[in-house]
């Protein structure tokens, strides 16, 4: 497809950077709905050398447009490994903002534009499935009932004006992301967005929540687990517990270059 653009209006460069472990039957429809969604921002897969060829695919798609790019990782790492790596990627190239989205078209690609309006006036952008105007559909009662739990909990935990801080829908302007000290990260799975969440909170910097329409996915299965779910729980309560007293952020991996 065409030359790479001069980005987006109020925003600048938009890398979307997409993380997928077994996407191969969701990975191409995701990249082109975005790209029609959004002709302006470039795509970034982030592949955890998945099994099934999700790498593969997605090398393909890059090789026809110039906009599409891939990030091979040797291993499966979690979700907050990638989206780190994808997110200094992005800081390497002079990127103004990245945008985090799932691969199995629970996040709605034609949901993009409204994220990427609201982040002219903000730094941080969450699509919400638990404000006003958001729809969740299919979703089986159990992953209704831990993510309502699991956001009441975040925010009386962390004190966060937040509604849906599990969330992964999401835009954050690089100059957040530099505030937000990535250097303490320390979640491997999804807590990861709650982690940054709160990042972005303590840092002060602008959030403003959208509504968008989270449909479960069709194909593939998730990759949620009991493990990802105790990781949340246990990170949450010790972010809460340490927050209320006063100190400064622990150092984590150092993962953001
Ligand atoms: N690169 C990478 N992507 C992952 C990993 N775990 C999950 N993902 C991706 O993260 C997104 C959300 O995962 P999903 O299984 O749909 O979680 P759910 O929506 O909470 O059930 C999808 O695009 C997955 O392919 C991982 O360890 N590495
Ligand atoms: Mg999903």
């Amino acid at each position: 497809m065409g030359e790479a653009v001069a980005g987006q209006p109020g925003v600048g460069r938009v890398l979307v950077v997409i993380p997928t472990y077994n996407e191969a039957d969701n990975v191409a429809d995701v990249v082109a709905r975005v790209r029609r969604a959004a002709p302006a921002v470039d795509v970034l897969v982030a592949d955890d050398n998945s099994p099934d060829g999700t790498g593969a695919l997605a090398e393909a798609m890059a090789g026809t447009d110039a906009q599409v790019h891939v990030l091979h990782r040797p291993g499966k790492e979690g979700l907050g490994a990638a989206y780190l790596a994808g997110f200094g990627w992005a800081r390497q190239r002079g990127y103004d903002a990245v945008v985090e989205m799932d691969a199995d078209g629970s996040h709605a690609p034609e949901d993009l534009p409204a994220l990427l309006a609201a982040a002219r006036d903000a730094d941080v952008v969450i699509g919400s499935r638990w404000v006003g105007g958001a729809r969740v559909v299919n979703w089986p009662w159990r992953r209704l009932v831990l993510s309502r739990c699991g956001n009441l909990y975040a925010r009386m935990a962390l004190g966060m004006p937040v509604s849906d801080a599990t969330g992964g829908f999401r835009v954050y302007r690089l100059s957040a992301l530099r505030a937000m000290r990535l250097e303490s990260v320390c979640s491997q799975g999804y807590s990861f967005q709650v982690e940054l969440s709160r990042l972005a909170h303590r840092a002060g910097v602008r959030i403003v929540e959208v509504p968008i329409t989270f449909v479960e996915r069709e194909r593939g299965a998730s990759k949620m687990s009991p493990l990802i779910v105790a990781e949340a729980l246990w990170r949450i309560t010790t972010w809460g517990l340490r927050d209320r007293r006063p100190g400064r952020l622990r150092r984590g991996h150092d993962r953001w270059p």
